[in-house]
């Protein structure tokens, strides 16, 4: 045992003490950072909202739902945090109504974890923050792969003029270079739109896309090897919008769509992520006021203790070489 790690059996029943993701230690992010290898961070800036609003209770909510979320993941015959330090670093202050200075924090947040060498799981708030954790970890990764679970490709010009909003974050994220769109993909896009350039304008870009329709007909392995393939060992970016479940699994979310996953679906295809160089990852769009009996919040606390899996399955596999020298070697460009 070595580091941070969630409370214990002994330390009491799941739902005594003050709650931070998985019963972990709260750890300010001004104070040391030495020994820490993965932190959760909550981004509760909700105002990039195109129809629900209230995101910014989505970190509080998964949190508390991530209560009975146990270190031992069976299916990857993994004790997770035996070689692997993990702490809660609580919520950047942003400011609701204003998005690029919410965006400036988030990205100095970011920055300090990214220079640290600690990878981040950021807990939204509404897509827009992926824009902000973006730029944070620009500063050692650039450009990124990413894998995007949306029902949308977040990939519009504009929203009414105005740059920054829930719909435009990888837009922007590929005009400043951030992430390279010819190592990324998008994952189970669906529902009714505009206009036929919606969804070609992320092809366009360079992106791969696999439409929820084409997903339900190929097998879960089949999805997974074509991420796999798709981003290689570039440094990759994770962002999982939940309206990529299907609203019957995840209710509590402001732009729901039907016709996508289930929960199950979801599990399956991220279990087999486990060669991603993931450096950084979300999940977002968590609306609680909409939420149904809290499954949507499980949901999400589940999602990334999945992903804290696969970081922490990485780490402890010999097989890998040390984050940084992927990143020298490969950098996402093809
Ligand atoms: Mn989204």
């Amino acid at each position: 045992v070595c580091g941070y790690r969630p409370a214990e059996r002994s330390d009491g029943p799941a739902f005594s003490g003050i709650r931070t993701f998985m019963r972990l230690p709260h750890v300010p992010l001004k104070s040391e950072l030495d020994g820490v290898d993965l932190g959760i961070i909550g981004l509760p800036f909700d105002t990039g909202a195109s129809f629900g609003v209230g995101c910014r209770f989505g970190p509080e909510a998964v949190r508390s739902a991530s209560a009975l979320l146990r270190p031992y993941h069976p299916d990857h015959e993994l004790d997770i945090f035996s070689h692997f330090s993990a702490v809660d670093f609580g919520d950047v202050a942003i400011i609701p109504g204003f998005i690029e200075e919410s965006l400036a924090r988030i990205e100095t947040a970011i920055n300090r974890m990214v220079t640290s060498n600690i990878i981040h799981i950021g807990i939204g708030g509404d897509h827009t923050i992926a824009l902000g954790e973006l730029r944070g970890l620009a500063a050692r990764y650039r450009p990124m792969s990413l894998i995007l679970f949306d029902s949308h490709p977040d990939t519009y010009p504009d929203f009414r003029g105005h740059p920054y909003f829930h719909s435009t974050p990888f837009r922007r994220a590929v005009e400043e270079n951030l992430i390279n769109p010819a190592r990324s993909i998008l994952c189970g896009l669906r529902g009714s739109t505009f206009g036929k350039s919606d969804l070609l304008d992320p092809i366009e870009m360079g992106f791969d896309i696999l439409n929820a329709s084409y997903m339900h007909r190929i097998t879960t392995d089949e999805t997974a090897q074509r991420i796999v393939s798709r981003v290689g060992s570039s440094p990759c970016f994770l962002s999982f919008d939940i309206d990529f479940l299907d609203p019957a699994f995840a209710p509590g979310t402001g732009t729901p769509e039907i016709g996508g996953f289930t929960t199950w679906e979801t599990q399956d295809i991220l279990r087999k992520l486990a060669a991603v160089n993931i450096v950084g990852a979300d999940v977002v769009e968590v609306l609680p006021s909409a939420d149904t009996g809290r499954v949507t919040a499980l949901a999400a606390a589940t999602i990334v203790h999945e992903i804290i899996s696969l970081v922490s399955l990485r780490m402890n596999n010999k097989a890998f070489s040390d984050r940084s020298e992927d990143s020298a070697l490969d950098t996402g460009s093809t």
